[in-house]
């Protein structure tokens, strides 16, 4: 019932006093059910996964890849990872486990990688991982499964974020690259949520499978900066994006849906141009949170433990200009923003352990690890 319920109430009169009612206010740090803790310190760190042992391996933006033990916070370099092109929003991306990685030892990167002139594009690669005693390791049998299509100039907008569907496919947010018309361009895989099998061939029962080409692995289209990617315990997935001034979004994925950028945003194009909001065009998916001001979304966990009890089913964004943890509440189809946690660092990744606990990543150099701990 929620989009017509948000069709009939996004008119003139509540359209963005609706959205903006969705953000929380910063809860005062009494108020916090947890406290955090430094764990370790990384160098621009991007992304993390948790080893079934309680290790982590975490990626560094400059290209590395570290194993790190977060009880000691010593943390080892992990040897055979390619080349990435650092500058700018790019270079070394996500990590994440295959789900039988336990029998397979596979682990899928994302990364951003130089093509001819000055283009670049985000790839995804497959290896195996191999640990030593030491701490220390090595990915071999590295293989390339994905490219962003066409590489293009400048350094933003990769997304590359990874995740594994209960479906047991791979699922890839691949990001417009700041060139705003391909997200709409079905020869072009920028700008779309793609869905491979876990080798990288193509699903058959991909919507546009008949198209051929790129469109083959694309699920839906019309999407910016998504950063974070999440299932929740119905098998739903969600997917936040960054938008462009004043248009954050969460969005709900359904198969073959074009989610309307750029032809519509609830935020406007930096520099002030604007773009016609969702409520013009209902024929493209609307988001179910918009923020205005945004929160500049990064990292994406849907809590499913119980060391947070209160925090079952929740989503715990990470923030970036905010600077902050953000929790969603979700009900069936429809999201809002619960809490958000004044962090005082911008939050580049959220993840949960395998002990039912939650960790971030802070940004940039000296990023920290933080484990959160129920108060
Ligand atoms: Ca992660
Ligand atoms: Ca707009």
């Amino acid at each position: 019932m929620a989009r017509p319920v948000h069709l009939l109430l996004g008119g003139i009169a509540l359209g963005l006093a609706s959205f903006t009612a969705q953000a929380a206010d910063a809860l005062p740090k009494a108020q916090w059910p947890f406290t955090a803790e430094p764990r370790a310190t990384l160098d621009e760190p991007w992304a993390m996964t948790f080893l079934p042992d309680g290790t982590l391996l975490v990626t560094e933006k400059r290209g590395v890849l570290k194993h790190v033990d977060p009880k000691t916070g010593k943390s080892h370099d992990i040897a055979g990872v390619p080349e990435v092109a650092y500058g700018g929003q790019g270079g070394f991306g996500d990590v994440i486990l295959h789900p039988d990685f336990a029998s397979n030892r596979y682990v899928y990167i994302s990364y951003a990688e130089a093509g001819d002139g000055d283009t670049r594009g985000a790839a995804v690669a497959r290896a195996k991982l191999q640990l030593d005693e030491g701490g220390s390791g090595a990915l071999t049998e590295l293989s390339v499964i994905w490219q962003q299509t066409p590489k293009v100039s400048g350094a933003g907008h990769y997304g590359h974020r990874l995740a594994f569907g209960p479906d047991g496919k791979l699922w890839i947010t691949s990001s417009e690259r700041q060139k705003f018309t391909p997200a709409q361009d079905m020869k072009s895989n920028l700008g779309k949520l793609v869905r491979l099998n876990d080798d990288g061939s193509l699903p058959t029962d991909n919507p546009f499978a008949d198209q051929g080409g790129v469109a083959a692995q694309v699920w839906s289209l019309g999407h910016r900066n998504m950063l974070g990617l999440a299932f929740d315990a119905n098998d739903k997935l969600w997917v936040h994006e960054m938008g462009p001034a004043g248009g954050d979004e969460l969005n709900l994925i359904v198969r073959g849906e074009n989610y309307g950028y750029p032809e519509v945003s609830n935020g406007d194009h930096y520099g002030g141009k604007p773009i016609p909001d969702h409520d013009t065009r209902p024929e493209f998916a609307a988001p179910k949170i918009t923020w205005n001001p945004v929160i500049s979304p990064a990292g994406f966990v849907i809590y499913q433990g119980e060391r947070f009890p209160g925090w079952n089913g929740a989503g715990l964004i990470g923030g970036l200009s905010s600077q902050a943890l953000v929790r969603v509440a979700f009900d069936g189809d429809d999201a809002r923003e619960a809490a958000r946690y004044d962090m005082g660092a911008r939050i580049r990744e959220v993840e949960q352990g395998p002990d039912g606990s939650i960790w971030l990543l802070e940004d940039g150099a000296d990023g920290r690890l933080l484990e959160l701990l129920p108060k």
